[in-house]
């Protein structure tokens, strides 16, 4: 069972205010649980500021018409394989597709399969969730 340690907090009124009307918009059930999911987000980001093993989510969302660019979205991650997990493809329409690709791996190598997914012609839209192992986060 996990051990939990208790400490006090103090902060000026009006900043406690406004961290309980955020708590009360995100749903927190109180103010440790919106405290904790705070600390393991800046974790998190340092985790991907700091080149660790990192977990994540690339979303492109574009036409496949646009010449070969199917091919070299295949291409692209065939070079990158030790650092997917797995790809979705979502046929949005009769002209666009979204992929979601599911990474892992060094920051920088799941950064460098980003940004060349997002440079091809034809992709309208791109986004990168940092997320984590979750192995050095409680
Ligand atoms: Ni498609």
């Amino acid at each position: 069972m996990e051990k939990l340690k208790r400490f006090g907090v103090s902060m000026n009124l009006e900043l406690l205010r406004k961290f309980d009307d955020f708590i009360k918009k995100h749903k927190y059930k109180n103010r440790s649980e919106a405290i904790r999911d705070m600390i393991r987000e800046k974790f998190v980001e340092e985790e991907w500021e700091k080149d660790r093993n990192v977990a994540g989510c690339i979303v492109i969302v574009y036409e496949h018409d646009v010449r070969e660019i199917v091919d070299k979205i295949i291409d692209i991650q065939h070079k990158f394989s030790r650092n997917i997990i797995s790809t979705q493809h979502i046929h949005m329409d009769k002209e666009n597709c979204m992929e979601i690709v599911a990474v892992k791996g060094k920051v920088e190598k799941i950064k460098e399969l980003y940004f060349y997914l997002k440079a091809l012609k034809g992709v309208k839209y791109s986004a990168i969730t940092k997320a984590t192992t979750g192995k050095r986060i409680e």
